[in-house]
């Protein structure tokens, strides 16, 4: 996400053009465990393993026909067969081209579309879903909220990266807030087409600095590289992470798309705090620091 893109302008932008990287920044020989059994199938301690990693990976978490109808409503989304959904963000290279283009191709130029549960039921249906609702509320111990949807699409050979980060760095929300990140793999999601990676337990070690870099992120340096773990996951797969997990996603080098739905859900007890009060607590100015 874009840093207060969850205030969201309705309207077509494209992303910033992507800056390189090193290698090393992400590694590709650990992966996160998991549950298989879907939503029904999550016990007491997979809860706990949720609060002691920060994370919790559900591989048949949605049936292939919940994954296919989501898909549709995304692709009707994409090419613009409801004129009144403009939120749509276009890979800064092929953007410029996307007028010209057909709907496939120009579906393959697209990086993100957000705020689209209003606009389309068939997505709304997985924000909402029982099974994943439940285990919100088990993380929770409170009622779930959600307060921002997405779809990010890393396009086959043009999907950036997403630099290492923590949500509540983007959220005007009290510290202490368990904010919950779901992201629901839609297509086959790889260590080749950017799948998520994640650092776990690093959100017991509190809110990191972001600087405006790449992106709205951690230092480079001071991502704890040798902890980088992958979640690749299968169409239908999903991972709930907490707000202060860092984590981030390499660039699609691959043929194959890699769309994903992500959700953030706060609980309904939570209290809101100003981007004053939260830049003072993840933003650079004033703290003898540099990236
Ligand atoms: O889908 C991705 O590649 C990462 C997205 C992400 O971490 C975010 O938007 O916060």
């Amino acid at each position: 996400m874009n840093q207060q893109e969850n205030v969201g302008t309705e309207d077509v932008v494209n992303t910033p053009t992507p800056i390189p990287y090193p290698d090393e920044l992400y590694r590709f020989d650990t992966v996160a465990n998991s549950i298989t059994g879907g939503f029904s199938s999550v016990s007491k301690t997979d809860i706990d393993y949720f609060h002691q990693n920060g994370y919790l990976v559900i591989e048949d978490a949605f049936t292939d026909k919940e994954i296919e109808e989501a898909l549709a409503g995304m692709v009707y989304l994409m090419d613009g067969k409801k004129p009144d959904f403009r939120a749509i963000q276009f890979e800064s290279k092929l953007a410029k081209r996307k007028d010209e283009m057909k709907p496939k191709e120009r579906r393959d130029a697209i990086r993100k579309i957000f705020n689209f549960v209003h606009h389309e039921a068939r997505l709304k249906a997985l924000s909402e879903h029982a099974g994943l609702i439940r285990v919100l509320e088990q993380i929770m111990g409170d009622t779930p909220i959600l307060f921002q949807d997405m779809a990010l699409v890393k396009p086959p050979l043009h999907g950036t990266e997403k630099p290492w980060h923590q949500d509540c760095a983007y959220f005007n929300l009290a510290q202490g807030t368990t904010v919950v990140g779901v992201w629901i793999a839609l297509d086959e999601a790889t260590a080749e087409n950017g799948c998520m990676h994640i650092i776990p337990g690093s959100h017991n070690e509190g809110p990191m600095i972001h600087f405006n870099r790449r992106d709205w992120q951690i230092c480079d340096t001071d991502v704890p590289i040798d902890r980088d773990t992958m979640v690749p996951l299968s169409p239908g797969g999903c991972l709930f992470w907490h707000g202060l997990l860092h984590h981030g996603s390499p660039v699609n080098h691959s043929s194959e798309r890699r769309r994903a739905l992500q959700f953030h859900y706060k609980p309904a007890s939570s209290d809101d705090i100003s981007t004053q009060d939260r830049m003072d607590i993840f933003g650079s100015e004033g703290k003898d620091v540099d990236c």
